[in-house]
């Protein structure tokens, strides 16, 4: 039997590239099954895909012993007990492998080079999973690594098949749920302890922030009490606007507010908490 894996915490095109060749593969009269070994699935990965028809949570299991054949998609190194026969990628690398069959291209996604050009291949609803998988892998075609024909692959499939690009641009931002304002607190919360302070930080994706006033003052009032009840010197809200592409972060002692907006995405691993670190080591030296 084929073993289809996806990359470790599985992402959108992950999921869709998986469950696309398991059919796929079963069509064509060959054994292959899906699987998903990790216990913990990111829930927002999961309730897309429950909205777009297939449920990730169905090809969760343990990868057992026995003698399967490994075919990895959206990744292309992997520790297995078992032959790796197949390969279907898109992060590309000059080094040279040796698997029966190796497909590392660059492309937008996965599921991309899964469907584009063999679209009868697939039914209607899985031709649109390959179009999720490819709106949320490169940020609704904005990511560095979106490639020119791809984007003319999906408007041009949303045409044919009468798709609604419009939802799938969306959806494809990956917009965090904002219907409780107490999210703007929970979402990512992230707790740190630097020098002798501590401090937390939550990180949203939202459309349109200057739409979202109100609501990020309510969330403010809920971030005080919190760091109250926490005894916290620091809280950090990590804003990223997918309409322009900005960010705005807020950062809350416990007697003001500061902002800081920037006009790109910025990381809270890589940019934002390590500048707060900094400025806590130096404030701790003084
Ligand atoms: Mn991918």
């Amino acid at each position: 039997m084929y073993v289809i894996l996806g990359h470790e915490n599985p992402d959108v095109d992950s999921i869709v590239s998986g469950v696309l060749l398991e059919r796929y593969l079963n069509r064509h009269g060959k054994e292959a099954k899906f699987i998903i070994p990790d216990l913990y699935l990111d829930k927002e990965s999961v309730d897309l895909c429950l909205s777009y028809g297939i449920d990730p949570r169905e090809h969760q299991e343990s990868l057992s012993s026995d003698n399967n054949q490994y075919i990895l998609v959206d990744h292309h190194e992997r520790d297995v007990l078992g032959d790796i026969v197949g390969v279907i990628d898109h992060h590309p690398t000059v080094q040279k492998y040796s698997y029966p069959y190796y497909r590392n291209e660059e492309a937008s996604s996965t599921a991309c080079l899964l469907v584009k050009g063999m679209e009868e291949e697939f039914t209607r609803d899985e031709v649109l999973l390959a179009l999720l998988a490819t709106m949320v892998d490169t940020i609704s075609l904005h990511s560095s690594k979106t490639k020119e024909e791809d984007i003319k692959w999906v408007k041009e499939t949303c045409q044919k098949y009468q798709f609604d690009f419009h939802k799938l641009y969306q959806d494809g931002l990956c917009l965090t749920d904002l219907s409780s304002p107490d999210v703007y607190l929970n979402h990512g919360l992230k707790n740190y302890s630097f020098a002798d302070q501590k401090i937390a930080s939550s990180s949203i994706s939202l459309y349109d922030i200057s739409k979202k006033e109100n609501d990020i003052t309510y969330a403010s009032s809920l971030v005080f009490d919190y760091m109250r009840e926490n005894s916290l010197d620091q809280f950090i809200m990590v804003i990223h606007d997918m309409k322009d592409f900005h960010s705005t972060i807020i950062y809350y002692s416990p007697n003001r507010i500061t902002f800081s907006n920037y006009d790109n995405i910025v990381s809270r691993g890589s940019d934002i908490i390590p500048q707060v670190e900094r400025r806590c080591l130096v404030k701790d030296r003084k």
